[in-house]
């Protein structure tokens, strides 16, 4: 009998092979991290100061005043991170690349040193076999840019182009699957409209017009990608929703549930998919539509050979007797749910709706789920060993959640964790943890979580055939 406790032993031997099975030949089974929140070496090798940077540094603005200078030091451990990766068995990694490393003024003078860290990764996953997916902006935009007004300013959207340009033309030949942009909802709304993130704007209409900018520096990107790399490349965005349910069928309640999909789903991913806002948006915001040039909507709606889908969790809308803003809409917890320690409501069910809501309704053609998973309160006795029951749960119904979607025809090619370790949450600094692998902060140690195990063996289960 092995020494392995009953909670090791249900975690590592559970019956997923069904699971695992249900996948297609060629799924592709990855995980994500994002530069800001992993990379630290913030004033490194020539890199520039991002937005993050600064609104770290701005007293208020973190938990515990914490910030990215060091974090979980992957500028310094890449090659060791990688080899989890190995080890878990992924086919895929996401990973994003921080514009100030590689224009630390945004724009102009290219800094070689920065372009050769993600250099030296690409080469170091390709070794593995594992397929590099880059994103090229999660959220660090370089602080000069900022000074000129960010993503407000119609010029960043050209300097974005640009900047994807550079980094195409020196991966290009070995990287195959951009994402233009992480998140544009969060980068405008939360960035310039609430102030909860960087650069902690406070201005609903910057917001809408910031978010103009960001879907126009996207469209740009694509055009520039495609140039800079081979016929064989694929270029996507990766944007997150939160399916909006009502708690009753009231007629207001209705009314706010339609609101909360435009606020936070339609917002985005109409442009993108229909060369539209939704109609009635700018209304159900009570703002301005942003200045909208010719041309800028076809830009935008570029067509792109997939998208990334961003989703933890759903909103229960619960509807006001007067009338509110479209990001103004009352949500209320459900008696008896589950909820991670971001206070997210756990549902599987909400993401096969979705990944099926995007191919049946939008027409997307190729799907993946970019980011899904969960923050719980870890602990770890110094062994080596991290008991995360909750996450291994959570892990297993959204995979059989997504197992649904392709059972219902929603065309997804893959699947990444959010996050291969633990890292920097944002305003919430180390508060949360994400990861299938602890990072024990102070030691900078890893150790692979059960739910890291468990995806481990899930994956020795299905057949990872490479993907043409
Ligand atoms: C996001 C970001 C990630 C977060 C994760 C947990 O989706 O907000 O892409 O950087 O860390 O989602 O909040």
């Amino acid at each position: 009998m092995s020494n392995r406790n009953i909670n090791e032993i249900a975690v590592l031997s559970s019956p997923d092979v069904e699971l695992s099975r249900t996948f297609p030949t060629g799924f592709l089974w990855g995980a994500a991290t994002a530069s800001y929140q992993i990379e630290g070496a913030v004033n490194e090798d020539g890199r520039g100061v991002s937005i993050w940077d600064t609104f770290a540094a701005t007293p208020g603005k973190i938990l515990n005043g914490e910030n990215g200078d060091v974090t979980i030091d992957h500028y310094h451990r890449m090659l060791a991170d990688l080899d989890i990766l190995s080890e878990i068995g992924l086919a895929a990694y996401r990973f994003s690349l921080a514009w100030p490393r590689i224009l630390p003024n945004g724009s102009g003078t290219v800094n070689e040193k920065g372009l050769d860290f993600y250099d030296r990764m690409v080469d170091a996953l390709l070794a593995k076999g594992i397929r590099p997916f880059a994103t090229l902006y999660h959220w660090d935009l370089p602080q000069a840019l900022q000074d000129a007004g960010g993503w407000t300013n119609r010029e960043t959207s050209y300097r974005f182009a640009d900047y994807a340009e550079v980094v195409a033309r020196r991966l290009g030949d070995r990287v195959q699957d951009w994402m233009t942009l992480n998140e544009p909802w969060c980068a405008a709304y939360l960035g310039y409209g609430n102030g909860v993130h960087a650069p902690g704007i406070k201005d609903r209409q910057a917001a809408v017009n910031a978010a103009h900018h960001l879907l126009l520096g996207h469209g740009l990107a694509v055009a520039r990608i495609r140039e800079s790399t081979p016929a064989t490349s694929r270029v996507g965005i990766v944007l997150n929703f939160t399916p909006a349910y009502p708690a009753d069928d009231r007629p207001e309640t209705i009314r706010d549930t339609a609101f909360a999909d435009m606020f936070s789903n339609r917002w985005f991913l109409e442009p993108v998919t229909r060369g539209n806002y939704p109609a009635g948006f700018f209304e159900a915001m009570q703002l301005t539509p942003p200045l909208i040039a010719e041309g800028d909507m076809e830009i935008i709606s570029t067509p792109i050979d997939f998208m990334g889908v961003n989703n933890y969790t759903r909103n229960v809308v619960a509807g006001s007797p007067t009338p509110v803003l479209a990001d103004e809409v009352r949500t209320v917890n459900v008696p008896g749910a589950i909820y991670t320690e971001m206070d997210w409501e756990v549902n599987p069910q909400s993401l096969t709706d979705l990944l099926v809501r995007l191919y049946a309704e939008y027409g997307v053609q190729n799907l993946y789920v970019t980011e899904n998973g969960s923050a719980f309160a870890d602990q770890w006795d110094g062994g080596a060993h991290i008991h995360d029951a909750q996450r291994v749960e959570y892990l297993r119904d959204y995979l059989a959640a997504v197992s649904d979607a392709l059972k219902r025809g929603a065309p997804l090619r893959g699947y990444f964790v959010w996050s291969l370790m633990d890292n920097y949450e944002w305003e919430r600094g180390y508060s949360k943890r994400f990861g299938v692998v602890y990072v024990d902060y102070p030691t900078q140690r890893r150790i692979i979580k059960d739910s890291g195990r468990w995806y481990q063996s899930f994956l020795a289960e299905y057949s990872q055939e490479p993907v043409q």
